[in-house]
């Protein structure tokens, strides 16, 4: 396996002095790419994630027309609950939709440990990407307990969440064996990434901001910390992300991360000051941003860099994933400058 060691990713989440700020960004793998849409084109989204060369190649597209500083595998968050048998489709321009949405003690039944057969495409996907990549890493992921429980519980992507709460409320027992069945999952599922050669994870709580601090503790931060406690062993950096977590982030912090990931809300030296010490930083451009005119982008770019200049451990991102509408050349452009003006 290539040694990526040494890569400035991996050296910015153990917080140790790097030649430059590495940058990647979330969803970079896919939707704003032309020559990801004609690889796509024809196949269905969970078929694109279970046939190993397509996933390989998609992977491998935001790096080399990019120069990012780490890839991330193409998947979804709900792969791993297809696999083990949930009845479930990715619609175009939805996202997940579950079949039999989960509302009761019966429907928790379907959610059965993931085994590692389960996991064979995935694996092997990893393994041919990471021989493909050579020196730089690959970062695995899953969706964290709360996330996938909003779409487990509403039937697909929801604004408000309101039947996820309704059962998260109503329902505290049936909602905490719902969790915990979902960070066994998760857990697992990062744990056949990084067993065949991921060298990072990030565990994506897209949804957790729809919580206050103090629901968030009780009903969420103990399925987390036991998905990030479950991979402690293998020595890997862990990202925890959310977004609209300003509230959050000493919290998620608390559950285990080495790496907190920042939406765009909150400036870098903010958020390390809530964080606390001990944990390098991920973030935060709006995504947004990439449709202003360049001067913009490039006065929004180093006001990230600024902001998070003081810290040991910054991994340069967006605040949440790449818009399906970003012209990528901008995104190319990003990582030039992010290179150039953090260059030691
Ligand atoms: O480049 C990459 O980041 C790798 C690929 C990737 C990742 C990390 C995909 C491919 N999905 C994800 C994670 C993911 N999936 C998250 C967490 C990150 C985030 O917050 O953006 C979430 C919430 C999902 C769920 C999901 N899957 C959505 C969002 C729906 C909603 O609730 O708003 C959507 C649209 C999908 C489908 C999907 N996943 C990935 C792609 C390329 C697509 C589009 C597929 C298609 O329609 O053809």
């Amino acid at each position: 396996m290539p040694d990526t060691s040494a890569s400035p990713f991996l050296r910015a989440c153990r917080r140790e002095p790097v030649p430059h700020t590495p940058v990647w960004f979330m969803r970079q793998a896919g939707r704003s790419l032309p020559e990801y849409r004609a690889l796509r084109a024809g196949i269905p989204m969970l078929a694109a994630c279970r046939t190993p060369d397509l996933v390989v190649e998609i992977t491998l597209q935001p790096v080399r027309r990019h120069g990012v500083d780490a890839a991330i595998l193409f998947s979804d968050i709900v792969v791993p609950l297809k696999a083990i048998g949930v009845d479930l489709d990715i619609k175009p321009g939805v996202g997940p939709v579950i079949a039999q949405p989960i509302r009761s003690r019966e429907g928790l039944e379907v959610l059965r440990p993931l085994e590692p057969p389960d996991g064979a495409a995935v694996a092997e996907a990893v393994r041919s990407t990471v021989a493909e990549l050579g020196a730089t890493p690959l970062i695995g992921f899953a969706g964290a307990p709360f996330t996938l429980a909003s779409y487990l519980v509403e039937g697909g992507p929801s604004r408000g969440h309101e039947r996820t709460k309704a059962l998260m409320y109503g329902d505290p027992d049936l909602w905490h064996d719902l969790l915990g069945r979902l960070a066994v999952i998760a857990g697992a599922f990062l744990r056949i990434q990084v067993e065949a050669g991921a060298c990072a994870v990030q565990l994506f709580d897209s949804w957790a901001g729809a919580l206050s601090e103090v629901d968030y503790r009780r009903y969420v931060l103990p399925h987390s910390a036991t998905v990030l406690a479950s991979v402690a062993d293998l020595g890997v950096p862990r990202i925890h992300f959310g977004v609209g977590t300003g509230e959050l982030l000493a919290a998620m912090a608390e559950a285990g991360a080495d790496v907190v990931g920042v939406d765009f809300r909150v400036p870098l030296d903010e958020a390390a000051r809530r964080v606390g010490p001990g944990c390098a930083l991920q973030g935060n451009l709006d995504p947004a941003v990439t449709f202003a005119p360049w001067p913009a982008v490039e006065e929004q770019t180093r006001q990230v860099l600024d902001r998070g200049a003081g810290l040991a451990g910054h991994i340069f991102n967006l605040g949440h994933g790449v818009l399906p509408e970003t012209d990528p050349d901008v995104l190319a452009r990003i990582v030039d400058l992010v290179h150039e003006v953090s260059a030691r």
